[in-house]
């Protein structure tokens, strides 16, 4: 029996495709894998160990920091910068950015991470993600980090992925070329190739919004949210509406399936609840590379968002290109 390619055997692979390539990015994976390892083993006995259950405190969201949340973000952080190819990192956890010291600021890369998303679902064994987004730094090589380095349109990405702790735990990027994605084997303790080259259908019938904010959505929301739930055997409808509360578990399987996430703006949250730089980018550029479709708004492509701030938020709509497109119709009525 053929061993499937495992995720380091592809980096490697990927990186001889690049003559003028140094192995610092191939590096900077490595570092997420381990990281995706050591956190996937604290979630699989969260339930298990008093690490699980709100921490106190409350990051820069006001929301209350999950013991794993911290864990999640000190395994990725302390990954990122033992070896030397990253000068920086901001984070959901972090208040500001952190520069790394030492012979880290000759790195060449910046990460952005969300290093558990959906964590209030931990306690309720529904599945979580650790979201990461990476760029070339634009400050100068040497020096510490600066607010310019962070905050660069999506479409500068230089890779971008997932880690959904799911029923199985799997780690999904791009570095701008196609999509793949890797499901881990315990076992053997490597991510293996198992969904090579994915691209999401042009349409779907799964739809993913939060529905207990209605009355608070735009008009045209709330329009599309009709248009799902009626009967028009032509076009499928009425769609499926999933909503699992945990924006990498619904975009997974909207992926695969096709289908639509939408986190639009609500009386709660008047710019929506997603953060741009290291939720919304992350997943446009995967959905984008895969064949679907992220905007804030009518026409408002999500990776030309120029970022303001750090945990800037933006309204959301993402998934499978025409459900996109449905959405922005109604909303530029
Ligand atoms: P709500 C989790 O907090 C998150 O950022 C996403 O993972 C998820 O899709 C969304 O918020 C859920 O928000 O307001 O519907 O509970």
């Amino acid at each position: 029996m053929s061993m499937t390619k495992t995720l380091g055997e592809f980096i490697v692979e990927c990186q001889s495709e690049y003559p003028d390539a140094t192995g610092a990015l191939s590096s900077l994976f490595s570092s997420i894998r381990l990281a995706a390892k050591v956190v996937n083993r604290e979630i699989n006995k969260a339930g298990l160990v008093d690490i699980t259950g709100a921490a106190g405190a409350e990051n820069v969201q006001g929301e209350q920091q999950q013991k794993l949340d911290i864990y999640a973000n000190d395994k990725f952080k302390s990954a990122l910068q033992a070896r030397g190819e990253v000068c920086g990192i901001a984070s959901e956890e972090e208040d500001k950015y952190v520069n790394f010291e030492g012979n880290s600021q000759d790195g060449d890369y910046v990460v952005l991470m969300d290093p558990l998303d959906g964590s209030s679902n931990i306690d309720v064994n529904v599945s979580v993600g650790t979201i990461f987004s990476i760029y070339r730094r634009v400050s100068a090589k040497g020096q510490p980090v600066t607010d310019e380095d962070f905050l660069q349109p999506g479409n500068k990405q230089v890779a971008a992925g997932y880690v959904i702790y799911g029923s199985s735990t799997m780690l999904v990027y791009t570095t701008g070329n196609g999509v793949n994605g890797f499901t881990y084997d315990p076992s053997l303790g490597v991510f293996c190739l198992s969904h090579p080259n994915m691209t999401t259908p042009e349409d779907g019938n799964i739809y993913s919004v939060n529905e207990g904010n209605y009355v608070h959505f735009p008009e045209g929301v709330k329009k599309y949210i009709k248009y799902c739930q009626e009967e028009d055997v032509a076009t499928h409808r009425p769609y499926t509406s999933r909503y699992i509360g945990s924006l990498v578990s619904d975009f997974h399987r909207n992926l695969i399936k096709g289908g639509i996430y939408l986190y639009p703006t609500s009386s709660s949250h008047p710019n929506g609840k997603l953060r741009l730089l290291y939720e919304c980018n992350p997943i446009a550029f995967l959905a984008e590379q895969a064949g679907g479709k992220a905007v804030a708004s009518p026409g408002q492509r999500i990776l030309d968002l120029k970022p303001g701030e750090l945990h800037e938020r933006t309204p959301f709509i993402v998934g499978s290109t025409k459900m996109v497109e449905k959405v922005e119709e109604f909303l530029a009525d």
